[in-house]
């Protein structure tokens, strides 16, 4: 089948590059974004939409020819991936090709959160070297930590690996063990929590996983404990959060990710013992790429072979009569 006229519909922004590779085979629709749902005879033979952001059931029930939706990034909660499956739509998302960036980025956070080296960087810039002297020493460190990491999946175990060679304790919650690793694992979270002193978020932000790093888990965690998120804003309970590293309840948190996107709380902002980053933990050129990549060849897979490269666990469809 020729794939040259089939319709792309593109809801908000998305990296330039889909567009690019999507248009050179495909008729690329842009719209502002999914909310209003659009309402034109255009969207009567869409086929395929490239996102990242949300797509609503309401979106997808208003393109009656809609066949795969490829998602710019890994973690698909913005897709109402149960809504896609019941009607037959098959979703993709970015896997791998952006884990091991993720991974360093998540090391980093960690790094800057305990060794506060944001600041020291922020001291010598202003002159504050210079004129009052040393930077204060970090009250944190990583050495003699236990890390937990909730989420021990592709790169929940790139962290795990690049720790070993940090000489601390691994443990890690999933619902289900992983066979053949020395880690520690704890059928719950809140267990987790109370066996380490440092938690690493790297669950996808779903239903389940929401704001279940709560008041409980962050006592368990204690005063010494440290918070890093790399997964979703979704799965922690931000005001309990900002009250837990008020009091000293735990000792700081660093976050890539937040509840409402790009707003960040200046509660959170105003706190001294964070390190925040504005979701970045797959953004370079090179990691973007790929991931820029593998939307656009999902689509083109689709419409040639009858089959996504990377469909999602809740929609293993091939394409009808392909
Ligand atoms: P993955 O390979 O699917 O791993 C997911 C892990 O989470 C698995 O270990 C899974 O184990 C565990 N998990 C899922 N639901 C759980 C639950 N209810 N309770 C406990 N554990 C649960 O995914 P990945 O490629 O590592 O990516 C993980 C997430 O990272 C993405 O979904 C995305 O949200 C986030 N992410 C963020 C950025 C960023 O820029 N900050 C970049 C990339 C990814 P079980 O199935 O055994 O429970
Ligand atoms: C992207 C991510 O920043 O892959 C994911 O799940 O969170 C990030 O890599 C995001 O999806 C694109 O905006």
């Amino acid at each position: 089948m020729s794939a040259t006229r089939i319709r792309v519909l593109v809801p908000g922004k998305i990296n330039q590059r889909v567009i690019d590779r999507l248009a050179e085979r495909f008729e690329v629709v842009r719209i502002e974004s999914a909310d209003p749902v659009p309402v034109s005879a255009q969207m009567q033979d869409v086929r395929a939409i490239a996102v990242s952001g949300r797509v609503p059931a309401a979106l997808m029930d208003a393109l009656p020819q809609l066949e795969i939706i490829a998602n710019f990034g890994v973690g698909y909660d913005g897709v109402e991936v149960g809504h896609a499956a019941a009607k037959g739509i098959t979703v993709s998302n970015t896997p791998d090709v952006l884990t091991e960036e993720v991974a360093d980025t998540a090391i980093g956070l960690l790094l800057n959160t305990l060794r506060q080296l944001p600041q020291a960087e922020q001291w010598l810039r202003r002159g504050r070297w210079s004129r009052e002297g040393a930077f204060p020493l970090s009250p944190l460190s990583l050495r003699g930590r236990t890390v937990g990491l909730y989420g021990l999946g592709r790169i929940g175990l790139a962290i795990a690996k690049r720790l070993e060679a940090f000489g601390v304790s691994i443990a890690y919650h999933t619902r289900s063990p992983r066979e053949g690793l020395a880690y520690a694992y704890h059928p719950t979270l809140a267990g987790l929590a109370a066996a380490v002193d440092t938690l690493v978020v790297i669950v996808p932000g779903t239903e389940v996983t929401q704001r279940t790093v709560n008041d409980e888990v962050l006592s368990a965690l204690g005063s010494n404990g440290v918070l890093i998120n790399v997964g979703r804003g979704s799965t922690v309970d931000e005001p309990a959060l900002i009250k837990a590293l008020r009091t000293g309840v735990i000792a700081g948190a660093g976050l890539d990710v937040f509840e409402n996107e790009p707003q960040v709380p200046e509660a959170l902002m105003a706190l001294p013992n964070v390190s925040l980053l504005p979701h970045v933990a797959s953004a370079s050129v090179a990691t973007r790429n790929a991931m820029a990549d593998l939307v656009a060849d999902n689509i083109a897979a689709w419409f040639e072979t009858g089959k996504a490269l990377t469909p999602v666990p809740e929609t293993p469809f091939t394409r009808r009569g392909a």
